[in-house]
């Protein structure tokens, strides 16, 4: 047995790729370049292929993990492997994946790195360096003529046999004309479209752009989030996850099913497995249109294919409810330029995704929301002056890490709110992984803070900081928004009084708080002044019942009201 490392080879200037794809598995023969993870970044998705032939003996990567240069990806048995493979040893031998082979990093990116000074008239948008691609093709254009664009802002997306990106417009303005189209094939320096207007260069940019792939994708800049797609949503906070997570099982070793980056995370965080999935685009290419109709035709317990959801018609008005499909009007088309001038404006990305999950979440969920209060005044003042003694320590004491922790409490005393539904099964996890809303310039993000049950109130407060900043930042990863148990959405610091949040799916429950005031609240003898929180659980009524709701509730503004309670 003759075993190697087999690792990450260059991939430009990514700094830290997901994987998102598990191709192999211990005991199967691999060839000599036969991909074996997929990794992905924001805007980039890309094939990790071995430098060997040989035999999976251990893979050292999973799921979401963060890999780069030089990371192991397997160890392989090369024993007896053919002559015709790599003799180098592995560090040096593991080629990069076939569309990403540049030796030369951060070569300058024309476009990306240098964007063009702030102008009012035409601006050209080039294909940046892309490293070693040769010809690829234009598979999707994500914008159209009127458009205005915003630096950074993904125009199309271009995929080679191994690798697809989107390539960013490397200023802003309004889309005064479109060079390429579906099919075309581009490469380095080629026009890609025509802007105009006060362009703005793409500041975020960093000054040496990166080559590879990366010149196109890796720019972070916050509009990158605005493109990125699903960053789930709270409201909402009802996001992803209620399909079963995609298996990396089910997608055939051979090769992935052909979809591009975006695509493919949309179709992660719905948990559509896209190996089910019949492409209708350009040689059978799955769209962001397939992965919804499929979700569509899941949430309405369709079990037809997805090609007969496609075909059939939508159910007329008055074909009567049979109860297993929603059967619904259809949505009301009015002309609304007979009342009054219009304007027309895209729905931003992450809205349009967020949306489907929520939906989904809206009409799968039987939701009901109790409202209450907590009294929070004593809790507020030993906030305030925690913070007060603690002033240098550079870390704000919030109350939504009071909250955080509190909910671990009340999950711990009501543990079916720690659940999630699978079939006719409920499974109650075991560990506390608590959500909160993060409001960002690019729409809302539920940023997950782990295992808050191990971790003080000043730790939980500091790491929601960094969380938060990563969300405005449009710098959260996946691994950063998964493994929710439960989810708090705060308008504390807004205003508001109650509200509906939606179920965060597959959660159970999430609670909504709102901006406390004093009170006049009667102790038996008198009206006190008191610092009321009001509070909002929403919860699902195929697991939890009103008495536990309301009696979670109760709880909740029991350990508020005095937090010393969470120890006994
Ligand atoms: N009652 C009264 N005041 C509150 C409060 C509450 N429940 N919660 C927070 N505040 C106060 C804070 O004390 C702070 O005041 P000071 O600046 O005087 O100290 C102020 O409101 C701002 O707080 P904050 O909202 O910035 O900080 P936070 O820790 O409470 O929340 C975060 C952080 C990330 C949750 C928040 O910034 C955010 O994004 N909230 C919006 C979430 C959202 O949109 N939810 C809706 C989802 S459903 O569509």
């Amino acid at each position: 047995m003759a075993l190697i490392d087999i690792q990450v080879p260059d991939i430009g200037d990514f700094d830290e790729v997901t994987v998102i794809e598990l191709l192999v598995k211990p005991g199967d023969t691999v060839t000599a370049e036969q991909s074996l993870i997929t990794v992905e970044s924001d805007k980039a998705s890309m094939e990790i292929p071995s430098s060997h032939a040989g035999v999976v003996k251990e893979i050292k990567v999973k799921l979401d993990d963060k890999v780069k240069q030089g990371s192991v990806v397997l160890t392989l048995d090369v024993a007896g492997a053919a002559e015709s493979e790599p003799k180098q040893a592995p560090a040096q031998a593991a080629p990069a994946p076939a569309a990403i082979k540049t030796e030369a990093p951060a070569a300058t990116v024309a476009i990306a790195s240098a964007p063009a000074p702030a102008a009012s008239g035409p601006v050209e948008v080039r294909v940046p360096d892309i490293g070693d691609f040769k010809d690829v093709v234009v598979i999707e254009v994500l914008v159209k003529p009127g458009d205005s664009i915003k630096a950074e802002q993904s125009l199309v997306t271009v995929e080679s046999d191994k690798a697809s990106m989107e390539i960013p417009s490397s200023t802003a303005g309004v889309l005064k004309e479109l060079k390429v189209k579906l099919g075309d094939t581009v490469n380095i320096g080629d026009l890609l479209a025509i802007l105009e207007g006060s362009a703005a260069p793409a500041a975020a940019v960093p000054a040496s752009a990166p080559a590879a792939p990366a010149a196109a994708a890796a720019a972070p800049a916050a509009a990158a989030t605005a493109s990125a797609p699903a960053a789930p949503a709270p409201a909402a906070a009802a996001a992803a996850q209620a399909l079963p997570a995609h298996e990396p099982t089910a997608t055939p070793a051979t090769g992935l099913p052909h979809a591009s980056p975006s695509v493919r995370k949309f179709a992660r965080e719905l948990g559509v497995p896209l190996a089910e999935l019949k492409g209708t685009g350009p040689k059978g290419r799955i769209t962001l249109d397939d992965v919804q109709d499929f979700t569509k035709a899941v949430m309405a317990g369709d079990t037809r294919t997805q090609a007969q959801v496609a075909k059939a018609p939508a159910p007329a008005a008055s074909s009567g409810g049979t109860g297993a499909g929603l059967d619904l009007l259809p949505w009301p088309k009015v002309d609304f330029t007979k009342f009054g001038p219009v304007e027309r404006q895209p729905l931003p990305r992450i809205k349009k995704i967020s949306g489907a999950n929520l939906h989904r979440n809206w009409v799968m969920i039987p939701h009901v929301c109790n409202h209450d209060d907590a009294d929070i005044t004593e809790l507020e003042a030993f906030r305030v002056q925690m913070n007060k003694e603690n002033e240098k320590s550079g870390v704000k004491i919030t109350m939504l890490a009071f909250l955080i922790k509190a909910s671990v409490a009340a999950l711990k005393k009501f543990p079916q709110f720690n659940a999630s539904l699978d079939g006719d099964q409920l499974v109650l996890k075991q560990y506390f992984n608590i959500a909160f809303a993060a409001d960002t310039p690019n729409g809302l993000v539920v940023p997950v803070i782990k295992d808050a049950d191990k971790k003080g109130i000043i730790q939980i407060s500091q790491e929601m900081g960094e969380l938060a900043k990563k969300a405005r930042d449009g710098k959260l990863s996946p691994a950063d928004m998964q493994g929710a148990c439960f989810t708090i959405s705060s308008l504390g610091g807004i205003g508001g009084r109650y509200f509906t949040p939606i179920i965060n799916a597959p959660e159970v429950a999430i609670l909504g708080v709102c901006k406390s005031r004093i009170e006049p609240v009667w102790d038996g003898k008198a009206f006190q002044p008191r610092l009321m929180q009001p509070m909002s659980l929403s919860w699902d009524h195929r697991v939890i019942d009103g008495a536990a709701a309301a009696r979670f509730n109760a709880y909740f503004g029991q350990v508020l009201a005095d937090f010393r309670r969470i120890f006994l």
